[in-house]
């Protein structure tokens, strides 16, 4: 039996940003012209640069238009130390990450295995790839590394996010970069709604195929999108996730495109991807329709082993929730309640995970119009807020958002959003960015005596992080299911590390991990309530 939600754990978050010490705005230079490109801001990634074990926090932010340069500081994107006390220290000029460019989108992955979780910064003009130091520093490798961004024939196009991955299991994460619109600030068209300029609708716009880069292992990386056939699909991306949804042992990729197709990249384990998603059923809606597809999800919300697709898009669209059915994907979003929570909503960043640790997934979205302009010309509010739905089993969801903390009655122009506990308690928090404000710093006070758990996961023959490790877990309460990944939402990134809510048990009876390169390991009999690193286990030489 799969775990039931019980009704007494209400999901509570407080916003504690102005306590934080973070000082981040994020800055779209916002110009007369409404050039797409503003409203399209900031990836937020949570990891620990500095190995200390407390989650630490990188924002993306923009830069002067119609330069794209970071003239001054407050373009800067900015990495925030987690000092342990819910403060944080901006380190980002001795670290050496206030970038370049009008950035995006960032994922966070240690692509040499070294033991330091890098980052690769995607943006309008810059993609920049940042090496860990281990000294407090990173270095800019990008020309070096080459991973640029730029397509043959195409010049640099816009990139909205990217993400780490082990495309072939070889212990080595590789690198997919997210495109969007075949845009130019020099000579982009403009939009007008009346008399007022408002920004672009995508379909103005052609669409750019993504990039895959193979990891080579020596510092250095090969586009391999055409080989790949990665680079024959031309969409207008935004949102990444990445999961095994047909369970062959090879990671697949989602990517929600706005208006647009969305693409189910099917491993076929041999070095190519193929598109399923029209055969799958998550390419369009279940009434055919087209939505303007904007952060994704990726993971099992029914505890049955099959991962799920969830993304958020647009007012009047709804958020689509694809349930994973074994042969293909059917639309629940109208069954799960998700239609009448979102279909007025507009929503970008986004994450499933169990707020209440009661043992089942819940929803978060980030609020906010595409149009600052919106109230204006379409008579609606731009500022939203956040919205919260708890799973009660079955793909049922209940919005909570009304007694989730006055954060969640907080309209605003929210963006990225990523996930993971800041405080090592076991509760997921939040960080989201808003556009010409400060982020949000949610943080989970959810009150109720269920029990958790957080395994870091440390590679040996697989990546470093154990991303795309599978994790399955039982319990008392039943089993459960999730995998390491960064990649989520809306351009961003959030804590590698993996979190189950176990609701009453206060044991784990078994913790079976499936690494990418086939190693299978079991723990049993696990105490919860802790944060457990797992290290791979060494193969058995024996064995045949
Ligand atoms: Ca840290
Ligand atoms: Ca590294
Ligand atoms: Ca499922
Ligand atoms: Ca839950």
């Amino acid at each position: 039996m799969p775990p039931v939600a019980t009704p007494e754990s209400r999901i509570s978050f407080v916003d504690l940003i102005e306590h934080s010490g973070i000082r981040f705005r994020l800055k779209n230079s916002v110009s007369p012209q409404r050039y797409s490109i503003e409203t399209m801001l900031g990836g937020v990634a949570v990891f620990d640069y500095n190995n200390d074990g407390l989650l630490d926090i990188f924002f993306t932010n923009g830069a002067a238009i119609p330069s794209l340069e970071k003239t001054d500081p407050s373009y800067w994107n900015r990495l925030y130390r987690n000092n342990g006390d819910g403060t944080f220290t901006d380190v980002s000029e001795q670290a050496g990450v206030t970038g370049v460019g009008y950035s995006m989108g960032v994922a966070a992955g240690d692509y040499d295995n070294d033991g330091f979780v890098d980052l690769y910064i995607a943006g309008v003009n810059r993609n920049q790839l940042l090496h860990n130091n281990g000294d407090g520093t990173f270095a800019d490798v990008t020309e070096k590394a080459g991973v640029g961004g730029a397509i043959a024939g195409r010049g640099k196009p816009w990139a909205v996010a990217a993400g780490w991955f082990d495309s072939t299991n070889s212990g080595r994460l590789d690198l997919l970069v997210i495109d969007y619109l075949d845009y130019n600030i020099a000579d982009a068209k403009l939009c007008s709604i009346g008399t007022a300029r408002t920004y672009c609708a995508p379909g103005n716009f052609a669409g750019t195929p993504n990039i895959l880069y193979r990891n080579n292992g020596d510092g250095t990386f090969t586009d391999i999108s055409a080989a790949s056939h990665i680079g024959q699909y031309v969409g207008k991306g935004m949102g990444l996730a990445f999961a095994d949804y047909d369970g062959d042992g090879f990671t697949d990729i989602f990517v929600s495109n706005d208006t647009s197709p969305n693409f189910l990249l099917h491993n076929n384990g041999d070095g190519t991807f193929k598109d399923v998603a029209l055969e799958e059923g998550v390419a369009y809606t279940s009434n055919g329709g087209l939505v303007a597809g904007m952060g994704a999800e990726f993971r099992d919300l029914n505890n049955d082993g099959l991962p799920d697709i969830f993304h958020t898009a647009m007012f009047g669209d709804t958020f689509p929730l694809y349930r994973n059915a074994g042969m293909q994907f059917d639309d629940v979003t109208d069954v799960s309640g998700v239609t009448a929570f979102s279909h007025r909503m507009t929503a970008w960043g986004t994450g499933a995970f169990d707020f209440d640790n009661d043992g089942l997934k819940d929803l978060f979205v980030a609020g906010g119009a595409i149009l600052d302009n919106e109230l204006e010309v379409l008579h609606r509010p731009a500022l939203q807020p956040d919205g919260l739905l708890r799973n009660i089993g079955n793909f049922n969801f209940t919005d909570v958002s009304a007694t989730a903390g006055a954060a969640f009655l907080s309209p605003r122009l929210h963006r990225g959003a990523a996930f993971g506990s800041f405080n090592n308690d076991g509760k997921i928090d939040v960080v989201v960015s808003t556009i010409n404000d400060t982020p949000q710093l949610l943080m989970n006070r959810t009150a109720n005596a269920n029990h958790w758990i957080t395994l870091k996961l440390v590679g040996t023959k697989d990546n470093r992080d154990g991303l795309g490790t599978k994790v399955k877990i039982a319990t008392a309460e039943g089993a459960q299911y999730n995998q390491a990944t960064t990649a989520v939402g809306y351009s961003s990134s959030s804590d590698k590390r993996v979190y189950f809510g176990l609701g009453k048990a206060a044991m784990i009876d078994r913790i079976e991990l499936s690494w990418p390169s086939g190693v299978k390991q079991v723990l049993t009999n696990v105490k919860a309530d802790q944060v457990l690193t797992v290290i791979e286990k060494q193969q058995d030489a024996a064995r045949k």
